[in-house]
C-alpha cells in the first residue's frame, strides 16, 4: 500500500491545526511520523536488576525471563528491532530510578534507540539517564502530578520526551499503578497537546500481561482525539493483534509477553507492521 494511503498516516484535523503551535522540532518530529511505518517495541521490564514480566502490573504476579537484561536487548536488535522500550519497575514503585546499572548495560549492548520510563520525577534523573544514552524519557505519576516541571522538562529535552498514560478504567493510574488518579483519559489529553512531546504511550492496565489482546476500541479513540503520535501498549498477543492494531492511526505498539512467551515472533510483527 502506498504511503499516504496507509491510515495511520492521515493526520487528523487536531494534527494539522496542531502543527502551526508547534517549534520546528516538534514539526520535524510529526512529519517525521506521518512518513514513517509502525514500529514494534518490544519491551524489557526490570526489577531487582532482572528482565521480567508483570501481569496488570502487579508485584506480586512476576516472570523471570532473564538475569541478564543486556542479552535480551541484543536479542531483541539481533531479529530485527528498531526501537527497544524499557521499564523501571522498581523505579515507577519507588518514585525514583533504581536499575540504572541494568539501564547503561542495555544501552551499551545495543545501537538502536531506547526509551526508558519508571520513576523519572527531577531533571536530575532525566539527565542521567539521557546521559546513558536513552534516546526518550517517558514520564507518567509526574506527568500528571508536577504538570509545570513536566512541560518545562518537555521544553529543556525537546524531542526526547514522551507522556505514559496508564488507563485503568478510563483514569490515569500512577506511582506503579497502585494508585488511580480522579482524572480521565480524555480530561487529561488537551493538556498535553500544546507541549512538543515526541510520544503518548498509551496502556491499558486491566490488558497488560493478561494475553488476551489489547484494548482495540480506547487505544484508537486516544489515537483519533490527540496529534502527538501515540505508541499502543498491553495486550498484544498474537500476530492478528499486530494487524490490526497496524490498521490504527498509531506511531508503533510495545509487546512485552507475548514475544517472551513466543506467542508472537518478533521478526514477523516487524514485518507485519510495515
Ligand atoms: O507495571 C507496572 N506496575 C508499571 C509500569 N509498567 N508501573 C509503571 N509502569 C510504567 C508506565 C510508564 O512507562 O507504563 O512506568 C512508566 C511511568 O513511570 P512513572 O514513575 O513516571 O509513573
Amino acid at each position: 500500500m502506498a504511503l499516504a494511503e496507509r491510515p495511520h498516516h492521515i493526520p487528523n484535523s487536531n494534527a494539522r491545526s496542531a502543527l502551526t503551535s508547534k517549534t520546528p522540532t516538534t514539526v520535524l518530529l510529526l512529519i517525521t511520523h506521518y512518513y514513517s511505518r509502525m514500529l514494534i517495541y518490544p519491551a524489557i521490564d526490570l526489577k531487582g536488576g532482572k528482565c521480567v514480566r508483570l501481569r496488570q502490573g502487579r508485584a506480586d504476579d512476576t516472570t523471570v525471563f532473564s538475569e541478564q537484561p543486556e542479552d535480551m536487548a541484543r536479542k531483541w536488535q539481533d531479529k530485527g528491532a528498531e526501537y527497544l522500550h524499557v521499564v523501571d519497575l522498581d523505579g515507577a514503585f519507588e518514585g525514583k530510578p533504581a536499575n540504572l546499572e541494568a539501564i547503561g548495560k542495555i544501552a551499551a549492548a545495543i545501537s538502536i534507540p531506547v526509551q526508558v520510563g519508571g520513576g523519572i520525577r527531577t531533571n536530575e534523573a532525566a539527565s542521567e539517564l539521557i546521559d546513558l544514552g536513552i534516546s526518550r524519557l517517558i514520564i507518567g505519576t509526574a506527568a500528571l502530578r508536577e504538570p509545570e516541571w513536566f512541560a518545562n522538562l518537555a521544553n529543556t529535552f525537546e524531542g526526547k520526551i514522551a507522556v505514559g498514560i496508564d488507563a485503568q478504567n478510563g483514569k490515569v493510574a500512577i506511582k506503579g499503578w497502585v494508585e488511580v488518579s480522579d482524572t480521565t483519559v480524555f480530561d487529561f489529553l488537551p493538556d498535553l497537546e500544546a507541549l512538543p512531546l515526541s510520544a503518548l504511550i498509551y496502556t491499558d492496565i486491566s490488558k497488560d500481561g493478561m494475553m488476551a489482546g489489547p484494548n482495540f476500541e480506547s487505544t484508537e479513540e486516544v489515537a483519533r482525539k490527540t496529534s502527538i503520535p501515540v505508541i499502543a501498549s498491553g495486550g498484544v498477543t498474537t500476530i492478528e493483534d499486530v494487524k490490526r492494531l497496524s490498521k490504527l492511526p498509531l506511531n508503533g505498539m510495545i509487546i512485552g509477553r507475548a514475544i517472551y512467551e513466543g506467542t508472537i515472533e518478533l521478526e514477523e510483527a516487524i514485518r507485519e507492521a510495515r
